[in-house]
């Protein structure tokens, strides 16, 4: 079911954007800055439901093309086409026009725009909205929204919306993962969604440079307040040693999360001489979100991440002394 916050159904929004889908015909599906499964197995997935009604669609992430995603069914067909300036934008998985990078100035122009997310640090944009800050995945909203309107769900929509409740749950690992969640996960296989190829195209099909990245950056760790605070960085020199590109870093978060007495996993990146990235992975009561707020990012409760026009030391500075602070002062048990 559709709900808001608190649990109540949000349908009147819903029949509000289900007006919009019946009498406009074309349509801007746009996937966020840094495109994972779940914002552009999102688009995908609407997307044809969208050009099943007759609509025109165009599927568009900002640069770089994720290529690591390019096993999602329908990845040829994104940034193909240029939609017309009077097309419906549809945001999916993101909490500001800012995490759409390039695209956000497309989003602000288009006549109307309409959001699917589940981020707790969602500013609210769009004319039409559904936030459910509860959903582990965009997907899930997806996919409820879609059985509310009695879609029919094709195997490869199935395929997309699996990929992106799958790999926001981590494989079904994090916190998010609910018997609801999985529910979801078999209703798509019984969609004839390829779980197996999402599995392997998503955690089992790395290159060795990406292998070789992670144990560089994974042996550079430092582990401070006995454990509970690990952080690594992933600088261009590391890229250049690997012979790596930056969107291989996905998984390394992963490893330095994967600590016993971690309470909160920090990965700076270097992506220019004054741009960096940090991600943020908590457990405890420390709120991922919280430790970048500051900084303009943004996220959920156990990941969040930021992008800042800092060097990486100045923005290591700003984080790690957060962080220290918050771990030392006990506020976090
Ligand atoms: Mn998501």
């Amino acid at each position: 079911m559709v709900r808001s916050e608190g649990g109540r159904m949000e349908l009147e929004e819903l029949a509000r954007i289900r007006q919009v889908v019946e009498t406009k015909s074309e349509f801007l599906c746009v996937a966020h800055k840094d495109a994972d499964a779940d914002s552009l197995g999102s688009a995908l997935a609407f997307a044809e439901y969208l050009e099943s009604l007759g609509k025109h669609v165009v599927v568009a992430v900002p640069d770089p093309l994720p290529q690591n995603l390019s096993y999602l069914p329908g990845y040829p067909r994104v940034n193909q086409f240029e939609a017309p300036d009077d097309a419906v934008a549809v945001a999916f998985d993101a909490g500001s026009p800012d995490r759409f990078g390039s695209l956000g100035e497309r989003i602000r122009r288009a006549p109307l725009t309409i959001l699917f997310d589940h981020h707790a640090s969602n500013e609210g944009f769009g004319e039409l909205s559904i936030v459910d800050r509860d959903a582990a995945a965009t997907g899930v909203i997806i996919f409820e929204v879609l059985k509310e309107w009695g879609a029919t769900v094709s195997p490869d929509a199935a395929t997309n919306l699996y990929a992106a409740i799958f790999t926001d749950t981590g494989g079904f690992r994090h916190d998010n993962t609910t018997a609801e969640v999985l529910r979801l996960g078999a209703e798509l296989a019984e969609l004839g969604a390829d779980v197996v190829f999402v599995a392997l195209k998503s955690y089992k099909s790395r290159p060795q440079s990406t292998l070789r990245l992670q144990s560089l950056s994974a042996s550079a760790a430092r582990y401070e307040l006995d454990g509970r605070l690990i952080w690594s960085e992933v600088t261009l020199e590391m890229l250049e040693k690997a012979g790596a590109k930056m969107e291989e870093t996905e998984g390394i978060i992963d490893v330095l999360q994967s600590l016993d007495s971690m309470e909160c996993a920090l990965l700076f990146k270097q992506e220019g001489p004054r741009l960096s990235k940090v991600s943020v992975r908590t457990r405890g009561d420390l709120a991922a979100y919280s430790v970048v707020g500051d900084i303009g990012g943004g996220g959920h409760f156990r990941a969040a991440g930021a992008e800042v026009e800092m060097t990486l030391g100045e923005v290591e500075a700003i984080v790690l002394g957060k962080v220290r602070a918050v771990l030392a002062g006990g506020t976090s048990s």
